[in-house]
């Protein structure tokens, strides 16, 4: 038995294996990319949002957090991301009113 014949039966057994306990549509599904999105806030405290994909058939990622000019006390920044019970949903959140920035950004693939 070659080596790649030999790998193939080990795939074989193991989508057996899975199938047997009901496994095979989650554990051998292929991730498909679903997009993304990126928000940039600067010098007004608040949130910016965007929701993303489904929560349930999907999962996401952050890409990006650029952070500037949070150089006193007051200026704070960060990027969130929540799975949220209907939709992940990305945030780019200030905490104060100066010259700070941030811009915060995430992907989504398909889990189905
Ligand atoms: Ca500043």
């Amino acid at each position: 038995m070659s080596l790649i014949s030999f790998q193939k039966s080990l795939v074989t057994v193991g989508a057996v294996a899975l199938t047997s306990l009901g496994l095979v549509s989650s554990a051998l599904a292929i991730p498909s990319f679903l997009g993304g999105a990126t928000l940039t806030r600067t010098g007004v405290a608040g949130s910016f949002f965007q929701n993303l994909s489904a929560s349930g058939t999907s999962f996401c990622f952050l890409t990006q957090v650029a952070i500037t000019e949070t150089d006193t006390p007051a200026e704070k920044a960060e990027c969130l991301l929540t799975r949220g019970g209907i939709v992940w949903t990305l945030e780019a959140k200030l905490g104060g009113n100066g010259d700070e920035s941030v811009t915060c950004a995430a992907i989504c693939y398909s889990t189905n």
